[in-house]
């Protein structure tokens, strides 16, 4: 903590990193940490892999994500630091990776459990926090930066999807203080709730159709598995993005304990999210397939078997999962 306080405090020019496939968290903990910087001067690189995603086009700072496709080549890379937002392990850099490895200092800011091999550089990682943004809540609070309200509006978008709106487990006292303060600074919960959970395309739904017309329960109801095709995101015209977290809505069932949904990502890759409650550990799960996550959500890709097989392999592992 110490060195990354220092680090934030004299470093000038910095390169921003978060997870494929961003949520909320990721991204506004990543955007927050951009804006807070250039409120002090610095010259910041806020970069996203793929195409940013739009759900979350009401983050402040939205506009200015770089994708790999449009890197600047007169920005010092070499000069910058690096700071990695919401994940620790260097697969899920995705598409950034060759970049990330032309700034020699790094910083982790992470709360998920480490399954991988660690990205190296200075590490605050705190499994035990609801969210990414706490942490960088804790970083600003350190220093003694003010929080502008689009900072506090960021982080409380981040800390208000990882909580799923502060009802998970990992909900607890410092969450409510935070988010009171990220409040009095400006955030509007009305505005980010509206934003994040009233505001989904039609073709979520069409997606959500098909997600529930093909769930299959496992154990007699107690695990519950369904699937989405490339096909499908192709003849509805939605992506992946618009199924995002529809396994935690499948989880939403009574009597479920296990939820996966299976989704087709690319021509020859599949992700699997994963969701639990009660003492299922689906991390360790997600782990056994070279993914991660937390005890409650977790995930994994294959790149080298079929939907189906994928399907079919979750299926099992579910089975084994309950019978425990
Ligand atoms: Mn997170």
């Amino acid at each position: 903590m110490k060195k990354i306080k220092e680090l934030l405090k004299e470093a000038s020019h910095w390169v921003l990193f978060t997870h494929v496939h961003p949520d909320a968290d990721g991204m506004g903990s990543l955007l927050a940490l951009h804006l807070a910087l250039r409120e002090r001067g610095k010259t910041t690189l806020p970069l996203v892999e793929g195409s940013p995603p739009s759900f979350l086009e009401f983050l402040h700072g939205f506009k200015d994500l770089v994708t790999p496709d449009r890197l600047p080549r007169d920005f010092p890379y070499s000069e910058s630091v690096a700071v990695v937002l919401d994940l620790s392990e260097e697969e899920r850099v995705g598409d950034l990776a060759p970049v990330l490895r032309r700034i020699p200092r790094r910083i982790v800011l992470d709360h998920h459990a480490q399954t991988g091999s660690p990205l190296p550089g200075e590490h605050y990682s705190d499994p035990t926090a609801p969210a990414t943004a706490l942490l960088v809540w804790r970083l600003l609070r350190e220093l003694n930066w003010s929080m502008s309200p689009a900072v506090a509006e960021n982080l409380y978008t981040g800390l208000y999807s990882d909580t799923g709106g502060f009802r998970f487990e990992n909900t607890g006292e410092e969450a409510f203080v935070a988010a009171a303060e990220m409040v009095r600074c400006g955030a509007r919960p009305s505005w980010v709730g509206e934003h994040l959970l009233e505001n989904y395309p039609p073709v979520r739904f069409e997606l959500l159709r098909r997600v529930l017309e093909r769930r299959e329960f496992l154990a007699g109801g107690r695990g519950v598995v369904s699937f989405l095709a490339l096909e499908d995101f192709e003849e509805l015209g939605g992506s992946p993005a618009e199924a995002e977290d529809l396994a935690t809505f499948l989880r939403s069932m009574r009597g479920v304990e296990v939820s996966a949904l299976v989704k087709e990502l690319k021509p020859g890759e599949v992700g699997v999210s994963l969701r639990s409650r009660g003492s299922i550990d689906v991390a360790r799960l997600a782990a056994s397939e070279g993914g991660g996550g937390h005890r409650r959500a977790a995930g994994f890709r294959k790149r080298d078997l079929s939907l189906f097989e994928v399907l079919h392999r979750v299926k099992s592992k579910i089975e084994a999962l309950l019978e425990e």
